[in-house]
């Protein structure tokens, strides 16, 4: 079994296996050379030969442990008939949300759009060295709403959302329930061996609504990724203390912490389950030795814990290669 899974399944705290968020992306000179042939991104994660190329570039640079699928968690509402605008340094966007065609997609036309993501996940595996796994993902139903009703806009990067359409957002949570589940279930039929569960805009969910929009999408997702017998990793980004209740609830096979959670609190509240991530993705752009020790800081404060490295959100553009190897170098020097 892989170090990754025997963490997730096994428990096992022996060793601490290693992988990044967004470690196939824009702070790889190579990533960015393949991007400036093929300025539309969509069309890049349609193409299942890229795609395995871009999945498989920085397990070709550092002693990963994982592999995670070139891919995005907006290509479901892509696959939903939606339009996406992959903006450059403003962020994706849905212009012209129509919720009819969106709910009218029949799972047919659905898997057809998304077939080259499995096609990806196919090729992946069959060339990924036997002791590395190979990590899908998908979009939390909030996360993807956000998109979708184009709810983040500049000025409330920090502020919870109001929500005024009600209704509507219920249609949409059944159809992304329903959808998401059909994509987990073939992205694990193509050779995926954990799903990881992205809800990145959870913190800006008002806390009486986060049983309806944070807890309840998650927890049904992990249940049917249990009951498919897939491991599951979630990331409810800034939910801050109520991390704690995410977690009672949802119960996931492995939390991803952000930066802002204190990973001793951590330690001491979510009992015994498997603890992914937490160093601030910024503290990759100091010195050596700041990295260092950070480094070491984690892997001493879950040391008898099962731990998977990686940090609190992805590798930042900016960060130098270099710097990821130094620290998949120190966290398998440690702990192997
Ligand atoms: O070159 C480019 O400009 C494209 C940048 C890029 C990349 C490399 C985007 C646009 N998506 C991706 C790939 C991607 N997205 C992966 C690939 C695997 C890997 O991790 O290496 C994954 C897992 C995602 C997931 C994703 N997309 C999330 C969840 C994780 C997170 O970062 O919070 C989210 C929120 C998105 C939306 C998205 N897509 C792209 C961008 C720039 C964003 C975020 C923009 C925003 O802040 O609103």
């Amino acid at each position: 079994m892989s170090k990754l899974l025997n963490c997730l399944i096994k428990k096992d705290n022996s060793c601490v296996p290693v992988w990044f968020m967004r470690q196939a992306g824009r702070y790889l000179p190579e990533f960015r050379q393949i991007r400036l042939h093929n300025p539309d991104f969509l069309k890049l994660c349609f193409n299942s030969t890229l795609a395995t190329e871009i999945t498989l570039q920085p397990l070709k640079k550092f002693n990963l442990d994982a592999a995670i699928i070139f891919s995005d968690i907006l290509v479901i509402p892509h696959a939903l008939r939606q339009q996406i605008e992959f903006r450059e340094k403003k962020g994706p966007r849905c212009p012209n949300f129509n919720i009819n065609s969106f709910l009218e997609t029949s799972e047919k036309e659905f898997l057809l759009t998304l077939n080259p993501v499995y096609e990806a996940i196919k090729k992946t595996k069959n060339v990924l060295e036997k002791n590395k796994s190979l990590i899908a993902f998908v979009g939390a139903p909030w996360t993807l709403i956000i998109y979708l009703f184009n709810l983040k806009t500049q000025n409330n990067v920090n502020k919870k959302i109001v929500i005024k359409n009600k209704v509507e957002i219920k249609l949409v949570l059944k159809k992304l329930d329903e959808f998401l589940k059909i994509h987990i279930i073939k992205q694990k039929e193509a050779g995926a061996e954990v799903i990881q569960i992205f809800d990145s805009w959870a913190g800006l969910i008002q806390e009486e609504n986060l049983n309806e929009y944070c807890y309840e999408p998650n927890k049904s997702l992990v249940k049917f990724c249990r009951d498919n017998k897939i491991p599951s990793i979630c990331f409810p980004k800034g939910l801050k203390k109520n991390y704690k209740k995410f977690v009672n609830e949802v119960k996931p096979d492995a939390i991803n912490i952000d930066q802002d959670i204190d990973p001793l609190w951590a330690k001491d509240n979510f009992n015994k389950i498997c603890i992914q991530g937490g160093m601030n993705p910024n503290l990759l752009l100091k010195s050596q030795r700041e990295i260092l020790d950070e480094t070491e800081r984690y892997i001493d404060i879950f040391k008898n814990d099962p731990y998977i490295f990686n940090l609190g959100h992805g590798i930042l553009p900016q960060t130098n290669p270099n710097v990821i190897k130094t620290i998949v170098d120190k966290v398998n020097l440690i702990k192997r």
